[in-house]
């Protein structure tokens, strides 16, 4: 039997987060090995463990994985979370990408420049509740089912379910207008697998701070 996957990454959210979650939403235990510096990345690209240099990278089924997307689509394939045929795989794809915009505005936020970050945070919101969520609440609305797609769990409600959290983080009652997406959090959120990676303690990393921004930025700048 294969190995517990194990995630290679500084210690803090940035694009191996989302990876975390599908595992845990997978019911996958995994191991992390975490790098602190410039050095530990370094003796990882000296060893040819990085293909394009950079990190994510995880090692599975006997794979040095990079590439967040290329990792998560094999997890997702892995654990039958990409639907059952391929329009429902272009359905959760498109969720997905919706989800990752946002995702990585809000990930980028604590790297901009201390006198822009009020007006990229307005712009981060406004997106959330103009342009995302309002599409994510049709969807439930229109087929008035429990799952974004087919009838059942796809990686596609496991990363709205973190990019919910995450804007939640930001704006406490972002979901204030959006109570399909709400009981859907709710709904998502009891999901065992997920419940348990909710818990503190877990594997789930905290949001960022300036000074885990600061320690990340020493390792790749
Ligand atoms: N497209 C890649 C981007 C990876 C990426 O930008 N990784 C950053 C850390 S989050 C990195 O390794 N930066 C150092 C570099 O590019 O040399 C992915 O999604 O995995």
């Amino acid at each position: 039997m294969a190995g517990k996957p194990k995630l290679h990454y500084f210690n803090g959210r940035g694009r191996m987060e989302t990876i975390r979650w599908l595992l845990a939403a997978a019911g996958v235990e995994f191991e992390e090995q975490i790098f602190h510096t410039k050095e530990d990345l370094e003796k990882l690209r000296k060893d040819g463990s990085l293909l394009y240099q950079q990190v994510p990278m995880v090692e599975i089924d006997g794979m040095k994985m990079v590439q967040s997307r290329a990792i998560l689509n094999y997890i997702a394939a892995k654990h039958n979370l990409c639907g059952k045929d391929p329009k429902q795989r272009a359905f959760i794809d498109m969720y997905c990408e919706g989800a990752m915009d946002l995702n990585e505005m809000i990930m980028m936020l604590p790297l901009k420049p201390a006198d822009t970050k009020e007006k990229e945070l307005a712009t981060i919101l406004e997106k959330a509740t103009t342009r995302y969520f309002p599409v994510f609440e049709k969807v439930l609305k229109d087929h008035g089912q429990d799952f974004l797609v087919g009838n059942q769990l796809s990686r596609a409600d496991v990363q709205l379910l973190e990019c919910i959290l995450m804007t939640e983080e930001l704006k406490a009652d972002i979901l204030s207008k959006f109570p399909l997406l709400k009981a859907f959090k709710a709904r998502i959120s009891n999901i065992p697998t997920i419940q348990k990676f909710l818990q503190p303690g877990n594997q789930r990393k905290p949001p960022p701070t300036e000074k885990s921004v600061a320690a990340a930025m020493k390792i790749f700048y």
